[in-house]
């Protein structure tokens, strides 16, 4: 529970990694109920708004401005409830519709860290709902004994492009993400759409949401190689302004409304592959470049992949994907993105199955201090 000190409200934390990501994890039970505080209290734990978020948790990226709100499931079908919140190092805005399938390898963990989940055997297998969309996910992680208890043994050695190093697997299979927030897989209900860019003319784009709502693009349609580095293309102002003028216009197509201040769709520039993967990306998420890719982005530009008809599929090696299930390998700039996708052979737009590996790693638990102005529980 929260205790007060030195006019401070100390709240239980775990510091979590999780895959590319990194935000402070905390119980339900240690937050306020309402949204309007919980918001408050998140935008003080991070540090927002401040570009270096120097006040708070946060690492000026948006990768680094994340939190995860964890508890036991108060509906059937999951063991255990996610709530995924984006802050923004320039703002004070906490966005929790969109989701993030990286912070959600860090649930299972922060779980058994805080005794939320027991483990009774060398494999723990939780079934996570992220409440952001619904989703739910099967999640495994290692809990060996060690001393006559179990606990999660981080060392291992799986490695995921984006973070350095190796640790122990946390495998994520999800079970249903087509229309995650744009209500079905092809919101548009076409593999294509062709949007009137002014200043660049026709522009062919692929709206999709199969876990995280993307629009992918081909690099060349905006003048890009996409090869270019996350550094290179946050240089090129001109092309940021291009892939924005995109966005809002994908935003109505995809019957997102205005998504002028909303975190999604993102924004896939695709080309072909490079490193004997399926397809090259570079991921605008949406306004800052991605180092790597998202998790569930990652998903959906493989899902685009395998679907005819789809910006992506023109561009994509699928010299080794067979007729109902294939390992797709995402590039990114710092690697590549391996899913494993299961689709009905009659219909690649039933996508049954989506499975991969993160890895994720708790880095400091304790308190963490929010002024009592922001959040005073009597
Ligand atoms: O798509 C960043 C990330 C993400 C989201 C973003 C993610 C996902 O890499 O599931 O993980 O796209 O904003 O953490």
């Amino acid at each position: 529970g929260t205790r007060v000190r030195g006019h401070q409200l100390a709240i239980p934390s775990v510091l979590m990694r999780g895959g590319t990501s990194r935000g402070p994890f905390f119980a339900r039970a240690d937050l306020p109920g309402d949204d309007e505080t919980l918001a408050r209290v998140l935008a003080a734990a991070l540090g927002s708004p401040h570009p270096l978020q120097i006040d708070g948790l946060g690492g000026g990226h948006p990768l680094t401005s994340k939190a995860g709100i964890v508890g036991p499931s108060t509906e059937p079908g999951a063991d255990l409830d996610f709530r995924f919140a984006q802050l923004r190092p320039d703002d004070d805005s906490v966005d929790m519709d969109a989701n993030c399938g990286n912070l959600l390898a860090a649930v299972v963990p922060f779980a058994v860290e805080t005794g939320m989940v027991v483990p009774t055997a060398d494999t723990t297998t939780v079934r996570v709902r992220t409440l952001n969309t619904g989703a739910v996910a099967e999640i495994s992680v290692r809990t060996p004994e060690e001393g006559g208890a179990r606990g999660v043994d981080y060392a291992g050695d799986t490695r995921i492009d984006g973070a350095p190093g190796t640790s122990s697997p946390v495998t994520i299979g999800f079970l249903d993400t087509a229309g995650s927030i744009a209500g079905s897989l092809l919101p548009t209900g076409r593999p294509r759409d062709t949007v009137e860019l002014p200043g660049t003319g026709p522009v062919e784009v692929t709206c999709i949401d199969n876990g995280q709502p993307l629009v992918i693009v081909a690099a060349a349609a905006l003048g890009a190689t996409g090869r270019e580095s996350p550094a290179e293309l946050t240089a090129d102002p001109a092309l940021r302004e291009r892939v924005e003028a995109l966005r809002l216009d994908c935003g109505e197509l995809m019957g997102l409304g205005d998504v002028t201040d909303r975190n999604y769709p993102k924004m896939t520039l695709v080309s072909p592959p490079r490193r004997g993967g399926t397809v090259a990306t570079r991921s605008f998420i949406p306004r800052v470049v991605h180092e790597s890719i998202g998790v569930l982005a990652a998903v959906t530009a493989a899902t685009a992949c395998v679907l005819p008809g789809t910006v992506a599929h023109d561009l994509a090696d699928l010299a080794a994907t067979d007729a109902a299930e294939a390992t797709l390998s995402v590039e990114h700039p710092s690697g590549a993105f391996d899913v494993r996708l299961g689709w009905d052979p009659g219909d690649p737009t039933r996508i049954t199955r989506s499975a991969l590996v993160r890895t994720a790693r708790a880095l400091m638990a304790g308190d963490l201090y929010v002024p009592l102005g922001v959040w005073n529980p009597s």
